[in-house]
């Protein structure tokens, strides 16, 4: 008898996105976080499964996971070949967590700025009925910890004109901590993503807007990373502008502009090649 009310309480206390959850941590050399990182996602309440989407880290982080996933069945690695991006990242582990029937796909960084504590919090709000949930640093109650100025500055111009040009009602659209549904992730066409690195984020959120599902933002106190470098670039934030701009006008024909700038840019590294053909 005794047994059974202690199963009982035990099913009680299981969330209700118990084993219908994967997070996906994308990494570009975090060998001082990754190990860490999956193990307190693996200690966090039903069963997270985690997928690691490793772009052929130098530093070996990579194999680290490898390590952990070859006696933790719900721990997984993606090995890309080289440095592709974040956007591209992520969207290979929403193919992984589409194709595996997972319900809630998250996402979250490998160094911590992002604790793995507030998941849950992420995760019930999603299984309350929102299709998307932002950790947001910039709803009440949110902060962020130990960033230099030029990083708020960029994260806050970057949020201003996704609200003025794009009309983006999500107050922290360039926040990697999320909890997608499946439904909305079937429902994006993301194929028709353009942006291959950070600013898949900006223009993912705008997507999900414009499609009418429902987002919620959870206030999260993201706390720059202690170990490690961060590999945001100024190309990066440059492109995050061009995003926004691109999506305002996306009736100008994009696609064959980018298509001319690729192809100049191929043939005049063609010429440079044979220019310096040894004879
Ligand atoms: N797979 C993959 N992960 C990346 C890439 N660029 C950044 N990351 C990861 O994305 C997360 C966020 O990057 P981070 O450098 O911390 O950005 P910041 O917090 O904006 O400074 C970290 O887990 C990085 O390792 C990339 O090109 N490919
Ligand atoms: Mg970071």
């Amino acid at each position: 008898m005794r047994g059974q009310t202690a199963a009982v309480n035990c099913a009680m206390n299981e969330p209700s996105w118990s084993e219908k959850t994967l997070t996906i941590v994308p990494t570009y050399n975090e060998r001082e976080n990754i190990t860490a990182m999956v193990r307190s996602l693996r200690a966090l309440p039903g069963d997270v499964g985690v997928l690691v989407v490793d772009d052929g880290s130098p530093d070996g982080t990579g194999a680290l996971v490898d390590q952990m996933a070859s006696s933790d069945a719900g721990v997984h690695v993606l090995h890309r070949a080289g440095k592709l991006g974040l956007g591209t990242a992520y969207k290979a582990g929403f193919a992984f967590g589409l194709a595996n029937n997972y319900e809630y796909v998250c996402t979250m960084d490998a160094d911590f700025s992002h604790d793995p504590n507030a998941l849950p919090a992420l995760l019930d709000a999603a299984s309350a009925g929102a299709d998307l949930v932002v950790g947001s640093r910039y709803v009440p109650g949110g902060k962020v910890v130990g960033w230099p100025r030029f990083r708020k500055i960029v994260s806050a111009v970057a949020n201003r004109m996704a609200h003025f040009v794009l009309g983006v009602d999500t107050h922290d659209c360039t926040a990697g901590f999320r909890c997608y549904r499946r439904g909305l992730l079937e429902t994006i066409d993301l194929d028709s993503i353009f942006s291959t690195g950070y600013s898949f984020l900006i223009e993912m959120t705008f997507l999900c807007q414009q499609k009418g599902f429902r987002i919620v933002e959870v206030p999260i106190t993201f706390v720059n990373r202690t170990q490690g470098a961060s590999k945001i670039s100024k190309v990066e934030i440059v492109k995050a502008f061009y995003t926004m701009i691109r999506l305002r006008t996306s009736a100008l024909p994009w696609d064959k502009m980018v298509g001319i700038v690729h192809s100049r840019r191929e043939r005049r590294l063609h010429r440079n090649q044979s220019d310096n053909v040894e004879v």
